[in-house]
């Protein structure tokens, strides 16, 4: 047990260490944040929480919008060894209360907007948080292990009941070596922009952990810019990294805007999927080079990545340091064939809050069970073939909907497409493409079909195809394929 490990700390004494701490970490608006301003706040924001009373272990909601605060508030409540728990800001009331019982939040640091909502349970709004640092002494930091609990994300995939995912102190330090150092190579002068949220972990680990980790920075922006906004971040910062998700990198790829994104050295990709006819139209429409990784919120950042000189587009690249993968039949063994995908790795989170039974089938013998289908090449590289429990069932074929919406979105008039198993006027299953069409243009519907009939054997065709303004999707970019099965959103 000693301050050392306390995460919040460890980071402060390496930005010192490093001689970091006058160098940029946060681009918000018009605004510079530098390394040692961030650690000097979030000592001094330790302090607030300290005198109005929370202590160590203690969970402490967070639900904000990205910026400044945010991360100030969360190096607070690690300093205190407190627990941090990471909530999208945009849920709904009910949501929030689920999420607040689950958790037992002893205080909650949110935005303004959400005090109704908080109130009553050690409410402070995250931007007064802010402004009280400036001036009050600093707060304790407190003795923890490595393997204290640190923060709890949660993830409800996308179906089901949320799930509070918890993480350690250690994790930090290592999902800033294995990925942000080992695959990305990020360092002192890189500028990152992460379309995805802190409250999410991908989003954690590319806008506050990476940036922290390595000297370098990140521009903030409180709501998921739109491709307009997007490119106009890249350019106006010289942006160099840039993390996004299939959809959105759907959006900027219809913009025409080659040399404001000139700056960019890579584009990472997670989330979902990047359909292969999207990559090819980044790299020769944009000229951005789409480095593509899988993880989880219980692995707690990437476990399976493509690094910086070692890209295999059209795969999820080889196993971070650190991670090790097989492949799985249905009955749990190691198989040469297509199966689920079983990792192993450092920063695996140690439990789900308050689900014991769900821990231990989720993680089998150390093992995390990750429900992704894959196959393992034979240059060691991964490819995703979609979610075990993606699969649709038509005049009782079981079929992926991966292969029939990669052949869907490779057409020019598609910028991105859904198909599920859904039930006609004779209650049959029958096949049914949603499709949200780069441009108006009519008998698209036809064309779609004929397009796919000439790719695809005849049960993989959609019998129909219905234009959409938009897919359901969850915060956090994924589809939301029980509500594609419906039909309506
Ligand atoms: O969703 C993912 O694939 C992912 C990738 C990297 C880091 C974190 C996550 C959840």
């Amino acid at each position: 047990m000693s301050r050392v490990d306390n995460a919040a700390f460890a980071l402060a004494a390496h930005a010192d260490r490093s001689s970091w701490s006058s160098r940029p970490a946060y681009l918000v608006g018009d605004e510079t944040w530098s390394h040692g301003q961030i650690h000097d706040l979030a000592a001094r924001a330790a302090g607030v929480l300290y005198d109005r009373s929370v202590r160590k272990g203690d969970h402490v909601l967070l639900a904000a919008p990205d910026g400044v605060a945010w991360v100030v508030a969360f190096l607070a409540i690690t300093r205190l060894g407190a627990v941090a728990v990471l909530v999208n800001p945009e849920l709904t009331e009910a949501d929030h209360r689920l999420l607040l019982a689950d958790c037992g939040a002893r205080a909650c640091v949110t935005d303004a907007a959400l005090e109704d909502r908080f109130s009553g349970r050690g409410w402070i709004d995250v931007d007064h948080l802010l402004d009280l640092a400036w001036t009050t002494a600093a707060g304790p930091v407190a003795d923890v292990t490595a393997t204290s609990p640190l923060y709890v994300q949660y993830t409800s995939g996308t179906t089901g009941k949320p799930k509070g995912v918890v993480h350690a102190h250690k994790d930090l330090a290592l999902y800033g070596t294995t990925v942000g150092r080992d695959v990305l190579r990020i360092g002192i002068g890189d500028v990152a922009l992460s379309v995805s949220k802190m409250f999410w972990a991908y989003g954690f680990g590319n806008a506050l952990v990476f940036p922290l980790h390595s000297g370098s920075s990140a521009v903030l922006t409180p709501h998921r810019p739109g491709a307009d906004e997007f490119v106009e971040l890249i350019a106006r910062h010289r942006v160099n990294l840039l993390y996004s998700v299939p959809s959105s990198y759907a959006a900027l790829a219809s913009t025409r805007t080659h040399s404001a994104l000139s700056s960019l050295r890579a584009a990472v990709s997670a989330g979902e999927p990047m359909p292969e006819a999207l990559d090819a139209r980044l790299r020769d429409g944009l000229g951005i080079e789409v480095f593509e990784q899988i993880g989880s919120t219980e692995a707690g950042h990437a476990f399976c990545a493509n690094g910086i000189g070692d890209n295999v587009p059209g795969t999820l690249g080889r196993p971070v340091p650190g991670w090790e993968v097989q492949v799985r039949d249905a009955q749990g063994f190691p198989t040469r064939g297509d199966g689920e995908l079983w990792v192993r790795g450092p920063t695996l989170f140690s439990h789900y809050l308050n689900q014991p039974e769900l821990t231990s089938s989720t993680l089998v013998d150390g093992w995390l069970t990750t429900h992704d289908r894959v196959r393992l090449n034979s240059n060691g590289t991964l490819s995703h073939l979609g979610r075990t429990d993606d699969m649709e069932m038509v005049g009782g074929i079981s079929l992926s909907p991966l292969e029939i919406e990669k052949v869907l979105a490779a057409h020019p008039l598609v910028r991105e497409a859904a198909v599920a198993a859904v039930l006609d006027h004779h209650e049959a299953s029958r096949l049914r493409a949603f499709v949200v069409p780069a441009r108006h243009t009519p008998g698209l519907e036809d064309e779609l079909i004929t397009w796919t009939r000439s790719r695809l054997p005849a049960f993989k065709v959609p019998r129909t195809v219905r234009l959409v303004p938009q897919l359901p999707r969850t915060a956090t970019g994924k589809l939301r394929r029980h509500v594609v099965r419906t039909g309506s959103w």
